[in-house]
């Protein structure tokens, strides 16, 4: 059961999201990456950077926090070790790009250009976990828009553009539009939302950031939301949907909503199959429901009954 990522044909709709799966290798003894639609990495930015301080994770009943702090090995070292680890598996990257300039995003998309095993750049302007709301670029249009833009004009024509979106935002049709204007290929929605979590015996908070981002099924609701909002309005923009998703009934209503591949983000912390099952959960329900492909049913819960 394929699907495109703008108009690149992969193999499965289901994808990693960003931040969960390293750049695969925890997930390699359990799934088979090459079979993935693609692996979202980790955001990268131009130096390899630290992040905030400890602990960066914080469970609740319904969901995670995490207030990682954009830790990872800067473009250097992506390009020197992980994205030939993965293309030697036979896997398709997906790059996460993060910056805090609309000028480190170009640079990094033109760092990617003609990498072997990229599939696209999803270009994540929505981290809560940055120093000030003016770095989340996907909360005002015209910085969303600039960044964008700037990337789509640097990056490698045969590589989609995703722009990631956040659910912190009044209006998200207002800036998936303003994206989309500016060259965006697809959207990937949504990133975690914003949260804090005390510990009552502390009572301080959990997490050395202080707030972090909100993830797993508690955010679910909201981001099913996010893809039906946007799907109404730009009907034609490919969305890559995630925030919660657990099975492939969870999948399946990404798909409804107007989703055309789906990211597997905190799920696989607790089973890291997680990703193969749910697309075999996917291929079920889409034909017990009487779907021929993932096409017929992208989009359908919008359809008069
Ligand atoms: O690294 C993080 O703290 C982080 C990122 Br880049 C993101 O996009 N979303 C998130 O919840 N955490």
């Amino acid at each position: 059961m394929g699907t495109a990522i703008g108009r690149v044909p992969v193999p499965s709709p289901v994808l990693t999201a960003s931040g969960c799966s390293g750049f695969g290798r925890e997930l390699e003894p359990f799934v088979d990456l090459a079979a993935l639609g693609a692996v979202v990495t980790k955001s990268v930015q131009l130096r390899p950077r630290s992040g905030r301080p400890t602990p960066r994770m914080a469970e609740t009943p319904s969901g995670m926090l995490n207030s990682i702090g954009l830790q990872g090995p800067g473009i250097d070292g992506l390009l020197a070790e992980d994205l030939p680890w993965l293309a030697q598996r036979g896997a398709r990257a997906f790059v996460s790009i993060a910056g805090t300039r609309v000028e480190d995003f170009a640079e990094l998309a033109t760092r990617l250009r003609g990498v072997p095993g990229v599939l696209g750049i999803e270009v994540n302007i929505s981290c809560p976990n940055v120093e000030s709301r003016g770095e989340v670029f996907a909360c005002d249009p015209v910085a969303a828009r600039d960044v964008v833009a700037a990337v789509r004009a640097a990056a490698d024509p045969a590589q989609p553009v995703y722009a990631k979106l956040s659910p912190d935002v009044t209006d998200i049709v207002t800036i998936a539009r303003s994206v989309a204007d500016a060259g965006a290929d697809g959207l990937s929605m949504i990133n975690t939302l914003l949260g804090l979590v005390i510990d009552p015996d502390t009572m301080r908070p959990v997490l050395g950031g202080v707030t972090g981002g909100l993830s797993g099924p508690a955010i679910r609701p909201v981001a099913l939301r996010c893809v039906w909002q946007v799907h109404q309005a730009l009907p034609d923009v490919p969305i890559l949907g995630m925030g919660g998703i657990r099975s492939g009934l969870d999948a399946l209503q990404f798909v409804l909503a107007g989703a055309s591949a789906v990211s597997i983000g905190t799920a696989v912390f607790n089973d890291p199959s997680a990703p193969a099952r749910i697309h075999a959960e996917l291929a079920a329900a889409l034909a017990a429901r009487g779907f021929g492909s993932l096409a017929d049913a992208v989009g359908h819960a919008h359809r008069p009954v």
